[in-house]
């Protein structure tokens, strides 16, 4: 039962059905599924197999927006449930965003949301986002975690931009940093002096958990 419907949840984002992708997540939650489980095993799936399409060429520039587009349709419904199930707690004060030439934002976004259900509170900056507009950020909100997503392994670089930025600002020893993204692996974050690396929205939770406690 579950299954049919993480393939429904899928198979609206391989074709793009932005009203199908969000009207099945709605009958999902009725059915009592785990919104948690529709996104990762339904949503995401369907996005991998986009992302498949696009490098084997059967899929074009379009073809990925609309894919993203009926993700975000379906999360839309998803992830205020998910917020609404986990337990509160003020856990840390994180800036988060997607690196300067990223565009992506879905897998970002879902991080904050895990983030927030969690009692963090977040500060997104959104996508495209500068070292620069990094550090202004967590001077702002006092934030003592940076959270820099990338997806591009032409955008990983920017990565490492911030944590140079942080140490040129003074507020190396006062702010950590967790890298995450398609792309960015455990070796990587130890190459630039990242302090954690997440392999995907949960474990965020559980790095940025341990980071701010540092
Ligand atoms: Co793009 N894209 N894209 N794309 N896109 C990828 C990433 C790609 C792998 C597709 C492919 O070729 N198979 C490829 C990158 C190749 C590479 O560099 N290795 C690619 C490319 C090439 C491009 C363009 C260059 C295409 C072009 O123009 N010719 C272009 C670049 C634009 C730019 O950014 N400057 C481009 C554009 C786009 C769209 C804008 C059209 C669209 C994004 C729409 C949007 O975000 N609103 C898009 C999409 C949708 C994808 C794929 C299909 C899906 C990404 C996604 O949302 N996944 C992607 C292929 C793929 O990943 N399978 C692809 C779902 C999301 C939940 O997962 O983002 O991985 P993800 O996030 C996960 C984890 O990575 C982790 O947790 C998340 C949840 O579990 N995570 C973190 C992410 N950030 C984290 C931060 C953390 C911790 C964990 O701590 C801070």
């Amino acid at each position: 039962m579950s299954q049919e419907m993480f393939d429904k949840l899928a198979q609206a984002v391989v074709e793009g059905e932005l009203e199908d992708a969000e009207e099945l997540a709605k009958q999902a939650l009725e059915q009592g599924l785990d919104p948690l489980a529709c996104i990762n095993e339904g949503l995401t799936q369907g996005m991998d197999r986009v992302g498949e399409l696009f490098a084997e060429g059967e899929y074009y520039l379009p073809d990925l927006i609309i894919g993203g587009e009926a993700m975000k349709a379906a999360l839309t419904v998803l992830e205020p449930a998910l917020t609404g199930d986990q337990e509160r707690e003020v856990a840390g004060r994180v800036v988060l965003g997607t690196v300067e030439g990223d565009l992506h934002e879905i897998g970002k976004t879902l991080v904050g949301t895990m983030l927030t259900a969690n009692g963090f509170q977040v500060t997104d900056i959104g996508v495209d986002q500068s070292a620069t507009e990094f550090i202004a950020a967590v001077k702002e909100s006092n934030a003592t975690l940076i959270g820099a997503s990338a997806l591009l392994t032409t955008t990983i670089p920017e990565q490492q931009k911030i944590i140079e930025a942080l140490a040129e600002a003074g507020l190396r020893d006062k702010v950590k940093v967790m890298v995450g993204g398609a792309p960015v692996t455990q070796a990587w974050a130890d190459k630039i002096g990242a302090d954690g690396y997440a392999e995907d929205a949960i474990s965020a939770v559980s790095v940025a958990k341990k980071l701010v406690k540092a």
